[in-house]
């Protein structure tokens, strides 16, 4: 079963947080009224949002919150993994086990997005990689026995530089061997890093637990040229039983983007869930 999820925040995230609406009654009441299934919540820190007022606008339109995003914890609080100074690691630290305790609350997994950092100019890939092994590892062992998973979101170059495609992401976590660190591909990335979409999906189906849709111009799935249907077979190739999370470009404005994905998605997934 496929679920669809919009990428939301509260309504004092950044102008660059990368959503489709902002405020929270207002993101959930017009999440439910387009068709969606979940909302993906952006935040830079837990306490942004209460988590009983959250659960009870969810509840009361019968949404779920599968994912926390956390690309603001590096664009808003310059706060990433391969921190050299282990003061702002331990902080990054801080920041996402209080991440981890509301996902755990909302049953939702947080996202390492630009969060997980990059190799600083004059050292080697290696020394960046060692320090975000040991603080994923320290997060993964705060969420596991919280039930929580972390997924790490391959991001294209022009935007960092250090986990850039699927396979990367997929090598690296292998070096974390950490049992609830998964993958989080963003098909927007993948156009620009990976050989392929759907052929990537398949190989890594292991690790993708969720999986961000956009259209190759960022635009909502159906305004660009990636090919969905195709997409859909590799997903009913691999079982994939989860949710995929609409990040698009809020434009022309942020209602008309919202509509446009979904109902370019509704039927492919109608047909997946149906099958
Ligand atoms: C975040 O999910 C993302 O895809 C990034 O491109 C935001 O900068
Ligand atoms: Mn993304």
């Amino acid at each position: 079963m496929i679920k669809v999820a919009v990428a939301v925040a509260t309504e004092d995230a950044m102008p660059s947080a990368f959503v489709v609406w902002r405020g929270i009654e207002d993101s959930i009441r017009k999440a439910a009224e387009f068709g969606y299934d979940g909302i993906e919540l952006a935040l830079k820190t837990a306490d942004q949002v209460n988590p009983e007022h959250v659960k009870r606008l969810l509840a009361e339109h019968n949404l779920a919150c599968p994912c926390i995003s956390t690309g603001q914890v590096f664009a808003a609080l310059d706060l990433y993994f391969t921190a050299r100074d282990e003061a702002r690691r331990r902080e990054v630290i801080r920041v996402f086990r209080e991440m981890i305790d509301l996902a755990s609350e909302l049953g939702a997994m947080v996202n390492i997005g630009r969060a997980r950092g990059f190799i600083e100019e004059g050292e080697e890939p290696e020394e960046a990689e060692a320090r975000f092994v040991e603080v994923a590892r320290e997060v993964a062992s705060y969420a596991e026995p919280k039930g929580v998973k972390l997924i790490l979101e391959p991001v294209n170059r022009y935007e960092i530089n250090f986990v850039n495609s699927v396979r990367d992401g997929a090598a690296l976590l292998r070096k974390v061997g950490a049992p609830n660190v998964g993958l989080m591909p963003d098909l927007f990335h993948m156009n620009i890093e990976d050989r392929t979409l759907g052929g990537e999906l398949e190989e890594h189906a292991d690790l993708v637990q969720y999986i961000h849709f956009a259209d190759s111009n960022r635009m909502a799935p159906g305004q660009g040229h990636t090919e969905f249907p195709a997409v859909f077979e590799s997903l009913r190739r691999m079982s994939y039983n989860g949710w995929v999370s609409v990040e698009i470009l809020p434009e022309p404005d942020p209602d008309t983007a919202a509509r446009q994905a979904i109902e370019s998605l509704r039927p492919l997934v109608e047909d997946y869930n149906s099958a």
